[in-house]
């Protein structure tokens, strides 16, 4: 009689918190793209304190450690290197004066030893044609991948104006992210941290809560059987 109650409430406490888990986790969020000159137009609410963990900004010469790029190499800060905006200083329309990452299609994945990311964005400022950017989650599964046209400005002149936020958001982690035109693009401010979580995981409240009115069912119902 005991055992059968508790099997009955661990049954039910199973089934809800696997359709919640379902529910709430299973989809990746894209964000942009959307203007940025400046690490202040990273957008409202992308990350967990609108700050990320990780932000590289390319101008001590090398990709954080963290980071590894499928292909390309740090840019600039002479020649026509489009950063952004207001990595030289000055937001006034160039980012000839400070460094990018130079590269055809890249593939940003995370090689640190927190958990993964699962807030994961990086800021387009060169190229042409029409600009495409997917993610992977913890097993290399895509999450997704969105295209956009009509971005670049048509110069390769190191213009701002045309820079864009590209990030994504999962929160079962994100392990890469990929952005690329088929030709050569530039990019810059590449980073990750934690999303803002609006859904408390789920799974382990409600394990925790439904737990806990089996183990009171349990003692009441040995108690009225011992008095
Ligand atoms: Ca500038
Ligand atoms: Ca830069
Ligand atoms: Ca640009």
């Amino acid at each position: 009689m005991h055992k059968l109650k508790i099997m009955t409430a661990l049954t039910g406490c199973l089934f809800a918190s696997a359709n919640m888990a379902h529910a709430t986790s299973s989809t990746a969020i894209f964000w942009g793209p959307t203007p940025y000159l400046s690490s202040s137009d990273i957008p409202a609410g992308f990350y967990l304190g609108d700050n990320p963990v990780l932000l590289d900004n390319l101008e001590d010469g090398s990709l954080d450690a963290s980071i590894s790029a499928s292909n390309g190499s740090v840019y600039g800060p002479t020649g026509i290197a489009d950063s952004v905006d207001a990595d030289d200083g000055n937001i006034d329309g160039f980012g000839t004066a400070g460094r990018s990452w130079f590269s055809g299609t890249v593939t940003f994945t995370y090689t640190g030893s927190g958990p993964l990311p699962t807030a994961f964005g990086v800021v387009w400022t060169d190229g042409s044609g029409t600009i495409t950017f997917s993610a992977t989650d913890a097993l290399g599964q895509s999450l997704g991948s969105q295209s956009y046209t009509g971005i670049p400005d048509g110069t390769f002149g190191g213009t701002t104006g045309d820079d864009r936020f590209f990030g994504v958001q999962f929160a079962g982690g994100i392990k890469s992210i990929t952005i690329g035109t088929g030709g050569g693009i530039e990019v810059d401010h590449i980073q990750y941290g934690q999303m803002v979580s609006s859904v408390p995981e789920p799974t382990s409240a409600l394990m925790l809560s439904l737990g806990l009115l089996g183990v009171v069912g349990y003692r009441r119902t040995r108690k009225s059987t011992t008095e």
